[in-house]
């Protein structure tokens, strides 16, 4: 059974307090996310903000967007929270005096943008004004304190959002580090980036929480992963589709702790870096 990530209990266990909710640029409660997959937007183009784009909804996960622009690839989606300045109907930017423009990347010859852009458009759904929330003013000055709690997007799975912690504080910037893992993902961002949020926001958005990764449990720098190793098949083994599925009579095994010299490289079934 799923269990929330209890703050409470790892503010207590860690001696930490969380960032409070007036360092970041979100709302006090989270904004409601009535947009559908399928529905088309308007998105800047992340690798060329100068460009406004089309965007189709790919997912929805709590008040974010997982977004592609329509005649790019599938290896470069971006998420975006519903209350994003970065996103608006379609219509905007030709009211605003601009032009919508093909992706960087765009798929075809430049020449077919304009007959691209009307197939794209025709008989698409599209989201309609009232579901984009404003985006919310952030504070104005960088108001983190080193050691603060945070709930953070891992831009490497940008999907994620996870238990971290604010390493340093220079100028506008915060250091995010990810609990639990080993500098591999931290990054510097403004105090007013929308991918960091104050503690509990996930649980208050719906949106799911990653906890804190395991190095510090007893210092191992490598976790197994039991499942992925097949389990040695019964003597009287008959090789039948039903046979194959995971055996769920049996409780999974307790996950497994080593210790691996550090110049050593794990093996196919050793992940350094789950
Ligand atoms: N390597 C992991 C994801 C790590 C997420 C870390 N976030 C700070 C995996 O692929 O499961």
């Amino acid at each position: 059974t799923y269990q929330p990530f209890d703050w409470d209990e790892y503010l207590k266990e860690t001696n930490s307090e969380p960032a409070p909710q007036h360092c970041f640029k979100q709302t006090v409660n989270p904004p409601v996310n009535d947009f559908k997959v399928g529905m088309k937007l308007e998105a800047l183009d992340p690798r060329n903000v100068t460009s406004t784009c089309i965007a189709t909804v790919i997912s929805v996960l709590g008040p974010r967007l997982r977004l592609r622009l329509d005649g790019s690839d599938n290896k470069n989606d971006f998420w975006r929270l519903v209350d994003s300045s970065e996103i608006h109907a379609i219509g905007h930017c030709e009211k605003s005096g601009g032009m919508l423009q093909p992706p960087l990347g765009f798929r075809m010859n430049a020449s077919s943008w304009p007959m691209f852009l009307l197939k794209t458009l025709n008989g698409a759904e599209m989201a309609p004004s009232k579901i984009f929330q404003k985006e919310p003013s952030g504070p104005g000055i960088n108001l983190f304190e080193v050691g603060q709690k945070l709930e953070a997007v891992d831009k490497k799975n940008p999907q994620l959002i996870c238990c971290a912690t604010v390493g340093a504080v220079k100028n506008d910037q915060i250091h995010v580090t990810f609990d639990g893992w080993r500098g591999a993902f931290d990054y510097w961002c403004k105090y007013d980036s929308r991918d960091i949020f104050p503690v509990g926001w996930c649980a208050k958005s719906g949106h799911p929480m990653q906890p804190p990764g395991q190095k510090n449990h007893a210092g191992a720098r490598f976790r197994m992963r039991p499942a992925s190793i097949p389990a040695p098949l019964p003597a009287n083994h008959s090789p039948t589709t039903e046979s194959l599925e995971a055996d769920t009579s049996a409780p999974p095994p307790p996950p497994i702790v080593i210790h691996i010299r550090k110049a050593c490289a794990g093996g196919p079934l050793i992940d350094s870096n789950q």
